[in-house]
């Protein structure tokens, strides 16, 4: 008998089809996120859960796991939308997909911290408008990328990914992390360690917010880190909503305490405030960062190979512990 895999939502062809080869998979019908009543059914019937960053698996949900369960394979890097303590409690194993969309997401990130100062979504609608008059010596400024500081919150893979390219564009690397990262990485990217975020914040340029969402995350970029900031400098999200105080952000953007923000996140998806949706010094896109067809084909490797190890007896490549966080 082929163990029982759950996927909540659409995944690539390719992988679903490897799935349907290896396991009795159960595909994910309507492509819209489960109920939590749909969540807890598919719980109590299968072996192994796939979920993604729309399922909200809660204590409570956990708690009413089948004990056939004893897999959640998710489908994505960051686990926030995962109760970790409850997993183990109820004995189940974690795993994500890390490492295989750094690349991707940072090419967002970068796409933001060159779109915001330099105005590009305002130029294209201008572009289209018809009512362009023509160039002009001061038409359409924004602010140089080259020579400004960048100063990254969170220096994991996506991080360095971002400093690596920030590099490239001639700004100045900086960031905060719980720890220092090595030396060798410190040098190659001249990016210069900063143990008090405030202190940092006070003199950046551009901030990414790049640190994975967990309790020590929870609205890390507060309405007083936010007033930290000078009035020329910008805020890019590419992490998760919940890491920005996103009410402050609006009014700190409304009132000109800070320049811009571009943003690939919000707190409460796919709700996006109004007071920011209106707000004409912000780019806005809609949780894009890893959404490549590469990227999802090595994502639903991921999961596979992390489901397959599991099953043989081993430990699956991408095991999560809460510790990890
Ligand atoms: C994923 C993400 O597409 O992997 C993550 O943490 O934020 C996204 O880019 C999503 O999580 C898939 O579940």
């Amino acid at each position: 008998m082929k163990p029982k895999v759950v996927l909540t939502r659409k995944l690539p062809d390719v992988t679903e089809t490897r799935m349907r080869e290896l396991f009795d998979a159960e595909l994910s019908a309507h492509d819209t996120p489960l109920s939590s009543e749909a969540l807890v059914a598919a719980m109590q019937e299968a072996d192994v859960l796939v979920p993604t960053v729309t399922d909200k698996l809660t204590q409570d949900i956990i708690s009413q796991a089948g004990e056939r369960l004893k897999l959640i394979a998710s489908f994505g890097t960051g686990v926030d939308h995962i109760d970790l303590a409850a997993a183990k409690q109820r004995g189940i194993t974690v795993t994500n997909t890390p490492g295989v969309l750094s690349e991707d997401t940072a090419d967002v990130a970068m796409a933001l911290i060159l779109s915001v100062p330099r105005r590009l979504v305002e130029g294209d609608g201008r572009a289209r408008s018809g009512n362009w008059t023509g160039w002009s010596p001061t038409g359409m400024l924004g602010h140089r990328i080259n020579g400004k500081r960048l100063g990254i919150i969170g220096m994991g893979q996506i991080g360095q990914a971002i400093a690596r390219r920030a590099h490239g564009f001639g700004m100045s690397v900086h960031y905060h992390n719980r720890n220092a990262v090595h030396p060798a990485i410190e040098a190659e990217l001249e990016a210069t360690y900063w143990d008090d975020l405030d202190e940092m914040l006070r003199r950046m340029d551009i901030v990414s917010v790049n640190c994975p969402y967990t309790d020590a995350t929870k609205g890390l970029v507060s309405a007083e880190r936010l007033a930290l900031m000078p009035e020329h400098a910008y805020l890019v999200n590419t992490a998760r909503g919940e890491i920005v105080d996103e009410i402050a952000l609006a009014q700190a953007l409304e009132a000109g305490t800070i320049a811009g923000a571009g943003l690939d996140v919000y707190a409460d998806e796919p709700s996006i405030p109004e007071g920011l949706r209106s707000l004409n010094n912000v780019v806005m896109l809609p949780h894009i960062g890893s959404a490549t067809i590469e990227g999802r084909h090595a994502m639903g490797d991921k999961v596979i190979i992390n489901i397959q190890t599991f099953l043989d007896g081993h430990t699956p490549p991408d095991r999560v512990l809460a510790a990890m966080l």
